[in-house]
């Protein structure tokens, strides 16, 4: 296929004819210095591409070995990428009306989002999430609430992914008593599990159980559904997150990769051949704006899975050997100010993952930096991938960017680049080895940090917030929408008091109508089983029967808990990355960078108040978002504060207990699920009752503009919105706990 050492030396190489046009234009300067772009990923991308640039690639059709070009031979021509909106909120009675009338709109597929309470196992009734509860995904609590959430919808027609990882014993085993009780046959349930474990490992963080166990369950639910559910993805290995976290492209794919190698160990493991379930495993890719990478990701991991399943696995069916994936835009590329620019993001990102060959694709809604969805923005997103489908007639052609001199190019050096990575893991022994190591996590973390600061030193442009600034700002309104100007949009805000007395009530209901011996006798031969090392039972066979019982998501999560355990992780910072990458970010002899003069203003603090600025970066909830803390934190660090890392999940009193036992000047609240006016304020109070006046409450994150006034009311010196340099932030709070000091 390709001959990649000659397309490494090639790589670096200009051509001849064209570098003396180029070296004219450019007045005699040297036309590879001047133009060649050093990617976060470590690529060098030439200004121009020839043929020499692609001698030695042979040529590849759609659908064959090693399926560089897609999964499919026809591809979207003859069945266009599913639409398949992310969503869930609230209730269950509200979140299924969002679904009906989107299906009816025109989107294809369903995506559900479940709340951080489910996704680590708790009942809505756990002391832990109440803050959590509906606020960034549907509440489930047991069947009856599944049942509702699909009520008029057919799930032997609909397919339907479902984001759950931690809890994904009762959640899928929920979905599947739901499917039956509706009379939809195993064979005709369509869909696809995310019960990507590892990554949460690396970033996501809503595992419950340790590695090896979270692994063993991974190991029951391949084997369930290759037996009983073949038409059902067992597993969506996901990138994503990992971009999310602050991953480069290379980084996502090689450790999505590397994942994917050892969930196939894992079903071999748990005593199936490779065929057996492998044509069955599936991907998800994170898209954001670097146009031309991206849809270069998308063909290198499709030839590297190939090529490494083939290479590990000897598998005989091509399918095996098939990558299939659904992607979605960045989150992360978008941003709270000029919200309207989204709109143009999220459609280039769509071009890129429908231009890269995705199978299905949730596009991104404009105001997702700022809160929840609302219908206006949900339509839209929908409308852009109707709008790519139907009017701008990508699916006419199958993989249209084969033979581009840069893509073929690109697509070969990402595909080095990643294998190379991918061998470093194997090399320690697989992923579930290098994730107890911490290595990829630290790895991601060090990407993120030079990223943010390539942002913040205006190396990287996003429009709207480091450049082109507008002077009147674009702002949340209420959830009418009774906006102050016409600049202003909508924000969707959910009432967590209201979602949880319905849900208290549910749960009572459920526990005084149920056979409750038949429910203890259910979660007892989940518990036995648990305890069984050698895994002859199944725990998702045993999860469907506790399902039926009428078992909640709690309970069934806890008779694992009671031998597994939960998982506590360490805390990891990475240190310096953000400090060089701005330095080096800069235009040499520019004046002294914002960071210089932060760092010399903490050194002043020190001498004045005898020791450094000390901050806890604290995460509240269930919300185990914490690229933001991270690169916060160590951006600070860096700048000369003394940095704390709480651990993730604290309730608001154990974060008040953390910040006076640290004896903290800062407490820096992050938060990315919508849970801040209810943790806020009660971290506050519980500061208060500790008899402290004196440390600052600051917060970060997915904040609305509706709710500043709220938090600031609530005692907040402060709220950092994304986009805001870190050196802005250090400084702004430098000089008010210098205020509360004096
Ligand atoms: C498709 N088919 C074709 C062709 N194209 N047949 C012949 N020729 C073609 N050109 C067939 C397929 O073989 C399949 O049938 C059926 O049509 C559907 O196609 P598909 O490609 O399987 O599409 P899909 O059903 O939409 O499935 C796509 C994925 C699946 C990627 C395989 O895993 C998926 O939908 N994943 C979504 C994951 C997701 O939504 N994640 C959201 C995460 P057969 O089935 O009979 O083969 S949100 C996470 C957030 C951010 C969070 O975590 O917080």
């Amino acid at each position: 296929r390709v001959n990649f050492s000659t397309a490494s030396i090639l790589r670096n190489k200009l051509d001849p004819e064209w570098a003396k046009l180029a070296t004219k234009e450019c007045k005699g300067k040297d036309p590879e210095k001047l133009l060649t772009w050093h990617t976060l990923e470590g690529i060098d991308v030439k200004p121009v591409y020839t043929a020499e640039d692609t001698a030695g690639f042979e040529k590849e059709i759609p659908g064959k070995f090693p399926f560089t070009r897609g999964p499919y031979a026809t591809m979207y021509t003859h069945r266009p990428w599913t639409i398949r909106q992310y969503a869930g909120f609230s209730t269950v009675e509200e979140s299924n009306a969002f679904y009906r009338a989107n299906l009816k709109a025109g989107q294809q597929g369903l995506s559900v989002a479940f709340d951080l309470a489910t996704h680590r196992g708790y009942d809505s009734d756990h002391e832990r999430v109440g803050g959590d509860v509906g606020m960034a995904g549907v509440a489930i609590d047991s069947v009856e609430d599944m049942k509702r959430l699909f009520e008029g919808i057919d799930l032997s027609k609909v397919t339907v992914s479902m984001t759950m990882n931690g809890a994904v014993l009762p959640v899928l085993a929920m979905y599947i008593v739901s499917a039956l009780e509706q009379g939809c046959k195993y064979e005709d349930m369509r869909g696809t599990i995310q019960n990507d474990i590892l990554k949460e490992f690396m970033v996501r963080n809503t595992f419950i159980y340790p590695i090896e166990e979270s692994m063993r369950i991974i190991g029951d639910i391949f084997k369930y559904t290759s037996e009983k559910m073949k038409n059902y993805n067992s597993i969506s290995i996901s990138g994503y997150h990992l971009q999310e976290a602050g991953a480069n492209a290379v980084l996502e794919l090689a450790y999505t990769i590397a994942n994917g190698i050892e969930y196939i160990r894992t079903g071999i493991k748990s005593g199936m051949k490779v065929d057996e379930f492998a044509p069955r495993l599936s991907f998800f890719w994170g898209v954001g704006m670097n146009f031309y990478m991206e849809i270069a990701k998308m063909r290198a991991a499709r030839r590297l899975w190939a090529t490494l399943v083939k290479e590990k696995f000897n598998p005989t069916k091509e399918n095996s050997m098939r990558l299939r994936a659904h992607s979605q835009t960045s989150g992360w590329s978008l941003t709270e100010q000029e919200p309207f620019n989204n709109v143009i993001r999220t459609t280039v990102e769509a071009m890129a993952a429908t231009l890269g060959g995705t199978q299905s694709l949730h596009t991104n809604a404009l105001d997702e930096a700022i809160g929840l969805p609302t219908k206006f923005s949900a339509k839209i997103a929908r409308n852009t991938q109707l709008i790519l489908q139907e009017e701008a007639n990508i699916p006419k052609v199958a993989d249209p960017f084969a033979g581009s001199y840069l893509i073929e190019s690109l697509t070969n050096s990402v595909y080095e680049e990643a294998l190379s990575i991918v061998k470093e893991i194997e090399e320690m022994g697989g992923m579930s080895k290098a994730v107890a190591s911490g290595l990829p996590k630290i790895k991601i973390q060090e990407s993120a940090a030079r990223r943010q600061a390539q942002i913040d030193s205006g190396k990287e442009t996003i429009v709207g917030v480091n450049k082109y600034k507008p002077e009147e700002e674009t702002t949340s309104a209420s959830n009418e929408g009774n906006s102050a100007g016409q600049q202003s949009i909508e924000v969707l805000s959910i009432n967590n008091s209201e979602v949880l007395a319905l849900q208290l009530s549910k749960l009572q209901q459920l526990k005084a109508n149920r056979d409750q011996a038949a429910v203890d006798r259910a979660l007892a031969a989940l518990e036995e089983a648990a305890k069984d090392k050698s895994g002859s039972q199944n725990l998702l066979e045993l999860s469907v029967v506790a399902a039926q019982a009428r078992a909640t998501v709690g309970e069934i999560s806890y008779a694992l808990e009671k031998v597994f355990g939960r998982y506590s992780p360490p805390s990891l910072l990475v240190s310096g990355t953000y400090k060089s990458e701005y330095a080096s970010s800069q235009n040499p002899g520019s004046a002294q960078s914002k960071v210089d003069s932060v760092i010399s203003k903490t050194g002043e603090f020190q001498e004045k108040h005898g020791r450094r600025p000390r901050l806890l970066v604290v995460k509240m909830g269930q919300d185990g978002h914490d690229r933001g803390a991270n690169v916060v934190a160590s951006g600070f660090a860096d700048l000369g504060f003394d940095v704390d890392v709480s651990p993730l999940f604290m309730t608001p009193l154990e974060a008040a207990k953390l910040a006076v036992d640290s004896d903290v000047h800062a407490v820096g609240v992050s938060s990315l699920a919508a849970g801040h006016k209810t943790l806020v304020p009660q971290l506050i109070e519980n500061l208060k009752k500790l008899g402290v006046s004196n440390i600052l409450v600051i917060v970060g994150g997915v904040i609305p503009r509706i709710d500043y006034d709220f938090l600031y009311e609530h005692g907040v010196a402060a709220i950092y919105g994304p986009g805001t340099p870190i050196p802005d932030s250090a400084l702004d709070l430098l000089e008010k706990i210098d205020k509360k000091l004096s």
